[in-house]
Order: structure tokens, then C-alpha cells, then sequence
């Protein structure tokens, strides 16, 4: 007698859920307690500012005492093959959203601040620079050149730059309100981050519709620098996720798939 199918022989809606916890990256198979509610499991989980957020650089809203600090401690490039020393690199963020705006806090120590090139442009991520990647619908899948996702590269002076449809880099700083400060060789980013979907359209810059942000969105991201110091390159690439294989360019994916991205859960405690 013929064995049925595993998968055939599950009622519809059973497969439907599982292939759409799949595609979404935020798993309910193993959730985690918070507040008493039990939350789909994802790398990180961004509460919700109840006040409005002020973009200073300056972390005195009360959402970021909620929200906790994921680290950025996974060596993606080096370029000596040793990972970078504290004082030379070390980094952690926080994220947080309302119905408007993802907002993000970068605590970033770096030895040496470097921006060797006026055009934001020209070799933009070989000059410091933070990168954001976002996977709207964490749907992972290729994002190198179309709006699958993006991957925001914020240099010192707050520029924004993504790969375009047509392969060209293209300044996004319309996309992400940003505010730098620095001191000695500490300095905190404060964002606003507007999320567009895949549907983004060039042609329509911020008139493009947005994503609706609400408690339990889940989105792929991940949070990384970019740092030269001397050589006029990027000496060190730190990233918030894992990515396996030998230290690299063969960790070098996020900026061409999604599938490498980790997994942000909206809520609202
Ligand atoms: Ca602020
Ligand atoms: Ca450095
Ligand atoms: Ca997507
Ligand atoms: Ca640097």
C-alpha cells in the first residue's frame, strides 16, 4: 500500500500557516515570554514609542530605556584576517517603531573616523559608514539591484546611498532621517527610518507608499558597519547575524540576498 504524502495529506490551512511562517521568518514553532504574552521567536524585538521621537542624537525618549541593545559582533571582511580590537570597533543598536517610522540608536566605537571621498557616491562603503538592511516583508530572496529590500549605507555626514534598479548607487537620504554625534571616539546615530515596500518606484521618491507598521509585523534586517580607518578601504565589515563560511567575501551576501537577513518583530508591550 502506497504511504500518503506527509505534506499532501495535511489539511490546507495547516500547510498555508506553516509555508507563511516560512516566508516570514518569525517563527511561533519557539516563542519567547515577554510581558506575559507568548511572541513568535525573532532576533530581535522592537517595542513600540507611545511619544514622539526626537531626532537629535541624543537617547533621553523614554522608548530607549525599553528597548534593549543587539549587538553588532559578528566579523563578516577583514582585511589583515583578525578581528577588530574594541577600541578600533565595537558596536550595538537599538530599535524601536510607531505607525510612521521604524526608529533605530547606533552606539558606535571607532578608533579613527574616516571619509576620504566628498562624493557620497564614489566607493561609498569604503569610507565609514553604517549599513541598514531592510526586507520590508522579510521575504528574503535577491535584493541587488531592485526594491526587494534595501540596504542603506549612512555615511558620517548622514548621506544615504542603495544600489538602484539600473545598478547604479543612488542617494536614498530622503528615506532615513538621520542625527550623528561624537565624542572622542564614541558616537550615537539616531534614525528615523520611512519603510517602503518592493513596489518602490524611483520615479515617485517619498510619494511612494509605505508599509503599514503595526504589532506583530515581522521585518528582515540587519544592522552592520563599514570601517576604514587608514587604508582608505574597509579595513573591518561588523554585522549584526551570523553569516557561515570562511571570513569574507563569502560572508560578504547581505547587500545582494535577503536570505541572510535576521528577523525584527514589531511590538507593543
Ligand atoms: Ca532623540
Ligand atoms: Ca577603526
Ligand atoms: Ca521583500
Ligand atoms: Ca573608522
Amino acid at each position: 500500500m502506497k504511504r500518503p504524502n506527509p505534506v499532501k495529506a495535511w489539511p490546507v490551512p495547516v500547510f498555508f500557516m506553516i509555508s507563511l511562517l516560512i516566508h516570514t521568518g518569525c517563527s511561533k514553532d519557539t516563542g519567547t515570554e515577554s510581558e506575559g504574552k507568548n511572541l513568535p521567536e525573532a532576533d530581535y524585538y522592537a517595542p513600540k514609542a507611545s511619544v514622539s521621537m526626537t531626532i537629535d542624537g541624543v537617547a533621553d525618549e523614554s522608548i530607549w530605556e525599553n528597548a534593549e541593545w543587539g549587538l553588532m559582533d559578528q566579523l563578516w571582511i577583514a582585511y589583515n584576517g583578525e578581528p577588530a580590537t574594541p577600541n578600533d570597533f565595537s558596536g550595538r543598536y537599538k530599535i524601536a517603531w510607531d505607525e510612521s517610522r521604524l526608529y533605530l540608536l547606533f552606539e558606535i566605537t571607532d578608533d579613527i573616523y574616516s571619509d576620504v571621498r566628498a562624493n557620497p557616491l564614489q566607493q561609498y562603503w569604503e569610507d565609514d559608514c553604517l549599513e541598514f538592511f531592510i526586507d520590508e516583508d522579510a521575504s528574503g530572496g535577491d535584493h541587488t539591484y531592485n526594491y526587494n529590500a534595501f540596504a542603506y549605507h549612512v555615511a558620517l555626514d548622514c548621506q544615504v546611498v542603495d544600489l538602484g534598479p539600473d545598478s547604479n548607487p543612488h542617494l536614498y537620504s530622503d528615506h532615513i532621517e538621520v542625527f550623528r554625534t561624537q565624542q572622542e571616539t564614541v558616537s550615537i546615530w539616531e534614525m528615523a527610518v520611512t519603510v517602503f515596500t518592493s513596489d518602490y518606484d524611483d520615479a515617485l521618491g517619498t510619494d511612494n507608499p509605505t508599509a503599514e507598521l503595526k504589532e506583530g509585523k515581522c521585518i528582515g534586517y540587519l544592522c552592520a558597519y563599514c570601517d576604514s580607518d587608514q587604508t582608505g578601504s574597509r579595513e573591518h565589515f561588523y554585522g549584526s547575524r551570523f553569516i557561515a563560511g570562511p571570513v569574507g567575501e563569502a560572508r560578504n551576501l547581505g547587500w545582494q540576498t535577503a536570505d541572510v537577513f535576521g528577523t525584527l518583530l514589531l511590538v507593543d508591550e
